[in-house]
């Protein structure tokens, strides 16, 4: 019995959204799920799991045709799908009450159920959120009847407001597979048989490395799986240590020799380093560079100190940096010592 598992598609989130290419990436998760549909149909996939957080928010009745449309394509494949968090069942939701496609399995119950697939002789176990938060381990104690079917386990959660999940209890249950949703980065523990398959598409700057998808398969010698990328979309961190000296537009030049043109790499960059102490870096221009998320200036102000001290040798300032600039001054002290002198000195000192 071969699988695909995945989870947070996000569908109708806008990522980046008010940078230029933000319309690209809202396409690029409904892309993401028509590349997971194409999968189902060339690789012989006979079920489909989807893990929570199909959709961003509460769908529209009209998306549902759309990827009802798509799943009734894929048939005899079968899709078992459960809502999380973030489309979560509540009573208005079309979820509730669509009329899906005969080979769609919806878990619609907030306690647990399953969906029985004589022809794959397997059991898909799951419910589905209907609210927002739910911060009880409701997995922590389960156990599968030994009856000769396979038994997976679909479940979304893994932090302390959504459902904490402990490994060893989930374990211990006697799932051939576990396919879990809600963490976006792919997390596989191959020998429980249990794994987070992580977003097929980054859905934020935060979301850092490769995306995509778990393909596995159930049999005789037990549960194999694997993940397999494909995203389109990559956010980079970059860090720039930056001297007195630089200036806006050499960072612009440097990153523009340092970043690939590959409009897929979407990156974040943070100035670390000293900067002239009145020296505002520019992030429109720094920007120019390339497709740049956001630009963290963490900088520190490079104060002549010996100066400083010279020339306040009567006032405060001077016994403020006597005090803070000490050669054991761990970061914080560092950190002080600027931010003090920022508040205590003219403008232009
Ligand atoms: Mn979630």
């Amino acid at each position: 019995m071969r699988f695909i598992h995945t989870a947070d598609l996000h569908l109708g989130a806008c990522p980046d959204s008010g940078l230029p290419w933000a319309a690209e990436r809202k396409q690029a998760l409904w892309d993401a799920f028509h590349t997971i549909i194409r999968a189902v149909r060339e690789e012989g996939i006979d079920l489909l799991l989807i893990a929570g957080d199909f959709f961003h928010r509460r769908p529209l009745l009209r998306e549902l045709r759309e990827v009802n449309s798509l799943f009734k394509s894929i048939a005899p494949a079968q899709v078992v799908i459960i809502a999380g968090n973030h489309d979560c069942l509540q009573p208005s939701s079309p979820y509730a009450s669509f009329p899906w496609a005969v080979n769609v399995h919806f878990l619609s119950s907030r306690t647990m159920d399953s969906a029985v697939l004589p022809e794959l002789n397997t059991v898909v176990h799951g419910f589905s959120y209907h609210r927002p938060i739910i911060r009880d381990a409701l997995y922590d104690h389960l156990s599968v009847p030994q009856d000769g079917m396979y038994h997976i386990l679909l479940a979304h959660g893994g932090d302390d407001t959504h459902i904490p999940i402990r490994l060893n209890a989930l374990a211990k249950a006697g799932f051939d597979y576990v396919a879990l949703g809600h963490i976006h980065q792919p997390r596989l523990f191959s020998k429980a048989g249990i794994a987070w398959c992580g977003s097929p598409e980054p859905l934020d700057r935060t979301d850092i490395g490769r995306r995509g998808y778990i393909r596995g398969e159930i049999g005789a010698a037990g549960c194999h799986f694997r993940w397999v990328p494909c995203a389109i979309a990559e956010y980079k961190p970059v860090t720039v240590t930056v001297t007195p000296s630089s200036t806006s537009l050499q960072i612009r030049q440097m990153l523009e020799s340092r970043l690939d043109p590959d409009p897929r790499y979407l990156y974040l960059i943070r100035l670390t380093g000293s900067r002239e102490p009145d020296m505002v870096f520019e992030k429109e221009t720094i920007r120019q560079a390339g497709r740049i998320v956001d630009v963290i200036d963490e900088t520190q102000p490079a104060y002549d100190l010996d100066r400083l001290e010279e020339e306040h040798s009567h006032d405060l300032v001077a016994r403020f940096i006597r005090e803070l600039n000490r050669p054991d001054a761990g970061d914080l002290e560092k950190k002080a010592l600027f931010y003090g002198l920022q508040a205590l000195l003219p403008p232009d000192a």
